[in-house]
């Protein structure tokens, strides 16, 4: 009679053999098709790690695990993104050193993985702030500098008046900052950035060669990046030799233009103040516009404000026509040229504005042409058609008139990108130095590539020092310092790199970590690159996952990466919830921390459970009630080795092949529930034979070994096998013993159909119920609520009755 499961024997056990024999440190193996499996490197903050990376990395586990049993060569590595405000803001709140709170909050991430059982390569591991990295962060830095895509400039940038930083547009979440919820506001001050714009037609063709990304996460960078095509043209303002230029996509509407609109924001404004008989109604609507945020000012359907400038007008150049301008809050500064030509018969903002100031509204494309009479409209006409009211070009269809109407005014056409040039400097301690030198004499001298890196100084207090300039500015010693051009006087730059710099290219560092000559070497990077799957979360979509693909452009037209994408597949997690659906949150307390799961339960148990909670990339609710269920699922596949019989009369051999395939399969597309729904029915069967053959048994454990790698490890050596099972191929299936019988079952909650379940027929009462209440379409309506019965009618229905 086999022992009790006690995952607190097997655990640690298992951990330092593997650790011991090197069971998971990469091997280039040649003979052998590669495979590149990584997931988003933590920030090492000082919570630990929580039940959301736990999914990430066990999913991410869980696959390598799969295709090093299926014969790959696998690479699955980890490291530490811990540059950036938060390691600074919890060493000033703990009065230590920043990199003394990442080592601390590194040792506890690195023994929590470590607890997962999680098939790191540890030999590769790599950290941001480790000067042997950042040297190489700072070597791709000067060379976009080299190439001209680092730039200064002294545009406002945004502002956070709390962290005391500039920040880029990624940084922000609805106008405020990302990190701390506090508005924006704009600053003009010196700052270091990054020409990504030049990527932008790139990254969006490149978006085309993704297939294997979601959906909806290349739609978001699509419109992050925002290119949109269309014409500059130019307005005279009447009785001077200011001109306003606008930027349009619809040059063929010219004719319906009413109004012109400037940004309050426009430089144009100050340079007609002169003109402008109410120029006091007119700034203090300036000001009140700049309190509020970009979502406020731009929200559909919010009713739209402006202020008309007295005295001046403009001609509209199609037709001589005088127009008035405004200045109105739905005109955003920072797009396009910062002003419109207003055609309120076709567009939607423009028809709201005019009609609240009773502003004419002509209509010049219709689609009833040559039908002479236009519709009245009660919105604006946004489709196609031919052109009226337009002169000369009246009866042209209004795709054509828009090339024809651009040259008749002299307009030129432009390609504008909503995506916006990335503000690269931080005026905070913990950060990459930017490798620069102002020099009186020479200007701006790159640091030479042998003095490499520039290490980051010891300072007094690492709290900015508000004036916008980083805390190393306050230290002479290591500013001054010798032109390496001209023997001058040099000052180093003091602003810093933001945190999402060492992780635009730290996957390719995993390939050759310890090079100290080479970023990585070329050789390797062609036997790894590009990362076959890259998991993690959907927050990044539009801001490490853009930065990232715009390094590796760039490093693509340098010549050093081998492929044009470095993610050739995405996989996003859904968020893990707390109790009852509601987010997780230290205020609310109810932050599930992993130390306490795998202390009562085991990291098995844990890991079976995060990938058993639904689908994948949906987002799932922690319920500590049904952490049980894993829990007694491994405890019935260990008390199953009783009924092992060296025997091989296999009474289940076409469900055994089935299982295999549909386990293989389902990792395979990231369907780990559905896995481990088969592997519970395959349980089941195995519970009702007598006997069950070794065989069959071995091939259970090997199949549940990517999810459960430890239980599974130690009933493979209680069954006498020698070698780990985490070398023992995965089992092969016969495709003609796999036919299947389905049952389609319906799925009520009080009688109301909710969900259908697809299962092999005969599947057992107590297995569907436990399928079916994990359902997310199940919880939504059970949650909060008493189940009374669960009615089960085989191969058929599950009704659930719960109290109203
Ligand atoms: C006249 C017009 C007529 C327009 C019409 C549209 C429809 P996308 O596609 O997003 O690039 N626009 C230009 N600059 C703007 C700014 N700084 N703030 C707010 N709106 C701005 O949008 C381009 C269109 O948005 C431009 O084309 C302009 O309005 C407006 F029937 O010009 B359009
Ligand atoms: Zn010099």
């Amino acid at each position: 009679m086999a022992e009790k499961y006690d995952h607190k024997l097997i655990e640690k056990k298992w951990q330092d053999v593997w650790t011991e024999a090197e069971l998971y440190g990469t091997l280039e193996d040649k003979s052998k098709p590669k495979c590149y499996v990584l997931d988003m490197f933590p920030y090492p903050s000082g919570e630990g790690l929580h039940t959301g990376h736990a999914r990430i990395y066990t999913a991410s586990d869980v696959y390598a695990r799969y295709k090093r049993l299926s014969g790959f060569s696998v690479l699955h590595p980890t490291g530490w993104d811990a540059f950036g405000l938060p390691a600074e803001q919890y060493a000033i709140k703990n009065k230590i050193h920043p990199r003394e709170a990442v080592n601390k909050n590194v040792a506890t991430f690195r023994r929590q993985m470590q607890a997962l059982g999680f098939s790191y390569d540890w030999e590769r591991e790599v950290d941001t702030t480790d000067p042997a990295f950042y040297k190489w962060t700072q070597w791709i830095f000067l060379k976009m500098f080299e190439k001209g895509l680092a730039y200064e400039s002294y545009e406002p940038i945004n502002w956070c008046p709390s962290c005391q930083t500039g920040l880029a547009n990624e940084d922000l979440e609805d106008g405020r900052c990302e990190r701390c919820g506090t508005p924006i506001e704009k600053k003009p001050m010196r700052q270091w950035v990054l020409r990504i714009t030049d990527y932008a037609d790139k990254m969006l063709e490149g978006l085309e060669e993704l297939p294997l990304w979601p959906y909806a996460v290349k739609e978001a960078q699509r419109n992050w990046i925002g290119r949109s095509q269309g014409a500059e043209i130019d307005f005279k303002i009447k009785d001077s030799d200011h001109l306003v230029t606008v930027f349009t996509t619809r040059p063929d509407t010219l004719f319906g233009a009413t109004y012109v609109v400037l940004a309050p924001e426009t430089k144009l404004l100050d340079e007609l103040r002169e003109k402008i008989l109410n120029w006091d109604e007119v700034s203090l609507y300036c000001d009140e516009v700049k309190q509020r945020t970009e979502i406020e000012r731009t929200t559909e359907g919010r009713e739209k404000t402006g202020v008309r400038l007295e005295g001046v007008t403009t001609i509209n150049p199609a037709n001589g026509e005088e127009l008035p301008i405004f200045i109105a809050d739905y005109v955003l500064g920072h797009y396009g040229t910062g002003a419109v030509m207003a055609v309120p018969a076709h567009d939607e903002r423009d028809f709201e504005f005019a009609k609240k100031y009773e502003l004419p509204i002509v209509m010049v494309v219709c689609p009833h042409f040559p039908n002479p009479s236009c519709p009245i409209l009660d919105n604006a006409y946004t489709g196609e058609g031919k052109l009226v009211m337009s002169g000369a070009f009246d009866g042209m269809s209004n795709e054509d008139a828009k090339k024809k109407i651009t040259d008749f005014v002299k307009g030129r056409f432009v390609t504008k990108y909503r995506l916006k040039d990335w503000v690269f400097s931080r005026q905070r301690y913990w950060g990459e130095p930017i490798p620069l030198i102002h020099c009186e004499k020479c200007g701006i001298v790159p640091v030479p590539e042998k003095d490499l890196p520039v290490l980051l100084p010891e300072v007094e207090s690492y709290t900015p020092t508000g004036s916008g300039e980083s805390p190393l500015a306050d230290i002479p010693e290591w500013v001054n310092m010798v032109c390496p051009k001209c023997g001058g006087k040099g000052k180093r730059e003091t602003n810093t790199m933001p945190q999402w710099a060492g992780s635009s290219w730290y996957y390719l560092r995993y390939i050759d970590p310890k090079n100290s000559d080479q970023i990585f070497s070329q050789e390797k990077e062609r036997v790894w690159m590009p990362v076959d799957v890259y998991v993690g979360g959907m927050e990044h979509a539009t801001r490490h996952l853009i930065y990232a693909r715009f390094w590796h452009k760039f490093l693509y037209d340098l010549g050093i990466v081998s492929t044009k994408e470095p993610f050739v597949r995405l996989e996003s997690v859904g968020l893990v919830l707390g109790e009852g659906g509601i987010k997780m949150s230290k205020r609310l307390g109810n932050v599930v921390n992993p130390d306490t799961v795998i202390e009562s339960y085991g990291a098995d148990t844990l890991r079976l459970y995060e990938m058993f909670m639904g689908p994948f990339s949906q987002a799932g609710a922690w319920s500590t009630e049904s952490i049980v269920g894993p829990r007694r699922f491994l405890e019935r596949v260990w008390r199953l080795q009783e009924k092992v019989d060296e025997h091989d009369k296999n009474k289940i051999e076409s469900l055994l092949h089935r299982t295999i395939k549909k386990v293989g399969d389902d990792i395979e597309s990231f369907s780990f529930n559905t896995a481990i729904s088969t592997l519970m029915i395959l349980v089941n069967e195995m519970e009702k034979l007598s006997v069950v053959p070794r065989v069959s048994y071995e091939t259970l454990l090997v199949l549940l070994a990517p999810f459960a790698p430890h239980i599974t490890e130690e009933l493979w050596g209680q069954l006498g096998n020698e070698k780990s099972i985490h070398l023992a191929g995965w089992p092969t299936y016969d495709d003609t013993k796999c036919s299947e019988r389905e049952a389609t079952i319906v799925i009520q909650v009080n009688g109301k159909v909710r969900d259908t379940i697809i299962v092999p027929t005969d599947t057992d009462e107590v297995l569907l119920r436990e399928m079916v209440l994990v359902r997310p379409a199940v919880i939504k309506w059970v949650n909060g609520k008493e189940i009374k019965k669960v009615i089960v009618v085989k191969d058929r229905l599950v009704n659930i009755v719960v109290t109203n």
